[in-house]
């Protein structure tokens, strides 16, 4: 497979695409990365060095490989946080460039908005823009709680007000959606669901909750969702294996101590995950 992941970078640590290129390609798989920002290091830690890209290099790059004509061999765009709405039309440009290229290319759209505890975290216009714009253009989408809330209008306190926000947004267009972060009234306080909504089902995996703050996790989860719905289809299958991995990976970040996710020392935990989380279906 061949996956355009099109996010930040950061020269050290782990979120966006240092976050999401290594387990798809630790999976076997190739990814062409092209980076919205390049920064020293993720913005968790307050201060940060370096540039936002402008859409224009985007277009850029993505021009040079219609030049090289290798769009027809994509089979799927992946995008994150965007740092401008500029960015984001390109991103979008980029997907309808694929799609002409490619028409069994599919756009998963991590929609980068905020969190339950922080809020919103994203320059002013993205979220509309990923409401209004990416949302609607994505095959799957993987939001947190948070952006559920947002995306659909809605707030989620029961795992049945979950479902009726994720039928909500599917009507605006994508066909999957993997909820992340999910606590409602019916998650026990010492764990953590993610959902996941297609057309073959929805399902519910419930994982140990781990005492950590970190950045990134889910860049890695969603670039884990996507490739493994793409090898398979599968809705459950995907969700349990990306859930099962990212626990592996959190919970030997949990284990060392650490601020960075361990993405190359659980590397492992990408292919056979040390403990296999099975879906419920809901
Ligand atoms: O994980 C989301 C993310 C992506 N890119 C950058 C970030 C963060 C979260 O902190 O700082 C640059």
């Amino acid at each position: 497979m061949n996956i355009l992941s099109i996010q930040s970078w950061v020269a050290y640590g782990h979120v966006g695409n240092a976050s999401a290129m290594f387990p798809i390609q630790r999976l076997g798989h190739e990814v062409w990365g092209i980076h919205t920002v390049q920064f020293s290091n993720h913005t968790g830690y307050g201060a940060w060095r370096g540039e936002v890209f402008g859409a224009e290099l985007i277009r850029e790059l993505v021009g040079g490989m219609e030049d090289r004509n290798v769009l027809p061999r994509c089979d799927g765009v992946l995008s994150g946080y965007m740092g401008s709405a500029e960015i984001g039309d390109a991103i979008l440009d980029a997907v309808g460039r694929v799609k002409a290229a490619n028409a069994a290319a599919h756009y998963c759209c991590d929609p980068v908005i905020g969190d339950v505890g922080r809020g919103v975290f994203v320059r002013p216009g993205i979220p509309e823009f990923m409401r209004d714009r990416a949302v609607p253009a994505a095959d799957l989408i993987t939001p947190n709680q948070f952006e559920l809330d947002y995306l659909s209008g809605r707030s989620t306190a029961t795992l049945a007000d979950a479902v009726a926000a994720c039928d909500a947004v599917h009507a605006k267009g994508p066909r999957v959606i993997m909820v992340t972060s999910l606590h409602t009234e019916d998650t026990p306080p010492d764990s953590i669901d993610l959902m996941a909504s297609g057309p073959d089902g929805r399902f519910r995996v419930r994982t140990p909750k781990l005492d950590i703050s970190v950045n990134g996790a889910g860049d890695a989860i969603a670039a884990l969702f996507f490739v493994h719905w793409k090898a398979t289809h599968s809705t459950a299958e995907a969700l349990s294996k990306a859930a099962s991995s990212a626990y592996g990976l959190l919970a030997r970040t949990a284990a060392a101590g650490s601020r960075e996710i361990l993405t190359v020392a659980a590397q492992d935990e990408f292919v056979t995950p040390s403990r296999i989380f099975t879906p419920e279906k809901i």
